[in-house]
């Protein structure tokens, strides 16, 4: 199929995580803007100040742009880079979970509440207490447990958090070689108020198709960053970006708490460093939402694009059309 249009062309748009709520799908991305900044691996270039929510009625169809939905400036906590979102609706109120970069410059991730899926969401004015790392997802069970992935290495810090405290010294280590098992990501139960953990921190086990987990070594298949979680015939579904590889890859597991098998790529490369998505079912039909820097290329000016997705008969995500 010919490339995707871009869901929107008045700003810049990455990392989108679309829901469907009030039967409507709402994405919640990144606001990229232009700066002069060069790109680095700490990913300075990614140099966010606030956030727009879109919505659409219909797959293809008019995507409006809300506008500002909350502003970095309006976060107590918050000292720069406010990155990948994701928000998620309970008991009639939406929370919108960010992350960025504190006065000390480690990166956490924040809660803000509204009662409109749009926003304008209203922050607290600490971080969740026990994050860390970016590109927070939440999912909510059917028995209405949320859960809150989250991680990323090299940028994102997530390798600096091995022994459960932030050391600045691992920064440059990055991650391990040969067949140690690879960086994890996190997930924690989110209290009934959204708002907090309840209880720790846990690492995401991704396995390979041999049961074992995944090799730091294997840059084609473990989690670099970009987690999210979906609900598929009663397997749970964690997908994810493998970074300097730029796969979008997808593992299957039976709770959402891991671990998770590998099961093959949904994405390859686009044009891009970063690729970033999200997973979602409306009226019957299954899309990927994901982005590209084809409207600027400038890995830090990306645009939102959406693809329908299909399961093969072992359940195993794949695009409905082929990627040209
Ligand atoms: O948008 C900033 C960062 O780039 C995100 O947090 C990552 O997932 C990558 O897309």
């Amino acid at each position: 199929m010919s490339d995707p249009a871009p869901l929107v062309t008045n700003i810049f748009t990455a990392d989108p995580s679309a829901h469907v709520f009030n039967g409507k799908i709402y994405v919640y991305p990144s606001h990229d803007r232009e700066n002069e900044i060069e790109d680095n691996d700490e990913g300075d270039q990614y140099d966010m100040v606030d956030y727009h929510v879109l919505s659409m009625d219909s797959v293809g169809g008019k995507t409006t742009d809300h506008g500002v939905a909350l502003k970095a400036d309006d976060i107590p906590w918050v000292s720069k880079q406010v990155w990948a979102p994701d928000c998620a609706e309970k008991n009639g109120k939406f929370y919108f979970y960010f992350p960025a970069r504190d006065k000390e410059g480690i990166f956490r991730i924040g809660v803000a509440e509204s009662d409109k899926p749009e926003g304008p969401f209203k922050p607290d004015p600490d971080y969740i207490p026990g994050s860390y790392s970016i590109d927070p997802a939440c999912f909510v069970d059917e028995d209405g447990q949320a859960y809150l992935y989250f991680g990323g290495i090299w940028g994102g810090q997530l390798q600096c958090w091995t022994t459960g405290e932030f050391k600045r010294e691992d920064y440059d280590n990055r991650e391990a070689s040969g067949d140690q098992p690879a960086i994890f990501p996190r997930v924690a139960k989110m209290t009934e108020d959204m708002h907090t953990f309840d209880g720790g921190v846990q690492e995401v086990v991704i396995n390979d198709t041999d049961g074992k987990p995944i090799h730091a070594s294997n840059h084609d298949r473990r989690f670099f960053e970009a987690a999210w979680v979906h609900k598929y015939n009663g397997k749970y579904y964690f997908s994810y970006s493998t970074g300097d590889t730029h796969f979008l890859a997808h593992a299957i597991g039976d709770s959402p708490l891991g671990p998770f098998t590998y099961a093959g790529k949904i994405l390859d490369p686009v044009q891009g460093w970063t690729t970033h998505h999200s997973i979602v079912e409306f009226k019957g039909k299954w899309y990927l939402f994901y982005h590209d820097t084809s409207l600027s290329d400038k890995n830090h000016l990306r645009c939102v694009k959406v693809r329908e997705l299909v399961y093969d008969d072992e359940g195993k995500l794949k695009l409905a059309q082929p990627q040209k």
